[in-house]
């Protein structure tokens, strides 16, 4: 139950948002906010009541945080484009409405994936590991060696949102832009001559492999040993969309044996743990799941989060309901 004393719908914040979104909702809300450091348990004692609870990919929400918050929950609020950590059968059964935060991350991610296939390719993390280790003891023509991307073929797998937006980005750069994804994108084909291919066919012929598709039992491991294999010896793999999609011991020992030639990651199965095996990797760049931080898209996810708590609360349609 809500404090008797506050008639505002309770809203369960499971750890942070920026001031954005808690403005918005302070203005008719009893807001609390997890913190950083919530566990599962911590949760589980602050749900009770809540009305709406804005969770993000590090909050699994499934039926016994539903139970938690009891008959009261009528929203979750994922601050995030991706759910795939929010059951979205156990909010349906109750009759909670689940939303997202699509679009205003788009071009951040979009650029963040760019910016992976740029210093994956050149090899930067390597490179500047060596400098700041002082390494740097006189210029070696046959030192950190890349890949060029001019004229470069470049797969992507999924043509959304973000994967659209890395076809633009790529495009000054490409010599051809193969796609994979389960419907035909006619206007993305006009508009940016992207081709529709099946995996393999996209595997076996791209120099960057970029994943935009989300996590699901159907794409969880859909870059295996097999798959790494079928790539290119030069071939750059990137990953900004979820950890699960790639085998990550297999990608560990595709690099070291040089079955392919470079990775840039941002997603991990299990974060915020990095597999041992792809820190100790060579030719990877690593980050730390910052796809959509940009000042902009933040306080524009955290708006929007606001805004879906704020129209299920209010009894209208939220703008972005995903269940
Ligand atoms: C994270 C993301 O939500 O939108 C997604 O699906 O993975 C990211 O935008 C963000 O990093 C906050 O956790």
């Amino acid at each position: 139950m809500s404090d008797a004393a506050d008639p505002r719908p309770k809203v369960l914040v499971a750890r942070v948002l920026l001031p954005a979104g808690m403005e918005r909702l302070a203005e008719t809300c009893e807001v609390i906010e997890g913190g950083l450091s919530a566990s599962p348990e911590r949760l589980l004692e602050l749900a009770p009541g809540a009305a709406a609870i804005v969770a993000d990919p590090t909050v699994a929400v499934g039926d016994q945080l539903l139970d938690a918050a009891g008959s009261e929950l009528r929203v979750v609020a994922n601050f995030a484009v991706g759910h795939d950590n929010v059951d979205l059968e156990a909010c349906r059964r109750r009759g909670i409405a689940v939303t997202n935060t699509p679009g205003v991350l788009t071009n951040a991610t979009a650029e963040l994936a760019l910016a992976l296939t740029l210093a994956a390719a050149r090899r930067m993390s390597e490179a500047e590991a060596s400098l700041r280790a002082g390494a740097w003891v006189g210029w070696d023509p046959r030192e950190h060696l890349g890949l060029e991307l001019s004229g470069a073929s470049f797969g992507i797998v999924g043509m959304g949102r973000i994967g659209r937006r890395y076809a633009e980005l790529v495009a000054p750069l490409a010599g051809e832009t193969l796609y994979v994804s389960r419907a035909r994108k006619p206007e993305a084909e006009r508009e940016l001559g992207v081709i529709q291919v099946d995996l393999a066919k996209l595997l076996g012929r791209a120099d960057v492999v970029s994943l935009h598709v989300p996590a699901s039992p159907e794409t969880a491991g859909l870059i295996g040993a097999d798959e790494l294999r079928a790539m290119s010896p030069h071939a750059v793999l990137i990953n900004t969309a979820r950890g699960p999609l790639i085998d990550s011991a297999a990608l560990a020992e595709a690099l070291r044996e040089g079955e392919i030639g470079a990775a840039g990651l941002d997603v991990y199965e299990g974060e915020p743990a990095v597999p041992a095996e792809l820190l100790e990797a060579p030719r990877c760049v690593l980050l730390p799941h910052i796809g959509s931080a940009t000042a902009r898209a933040r306080a524009a996810m955290a708006r929007l989060a606001a805004d879906n708590v704020l129209a299920v609360l209010g009894g209208s349609e939220p703008p972005n309901r995903v269940a």
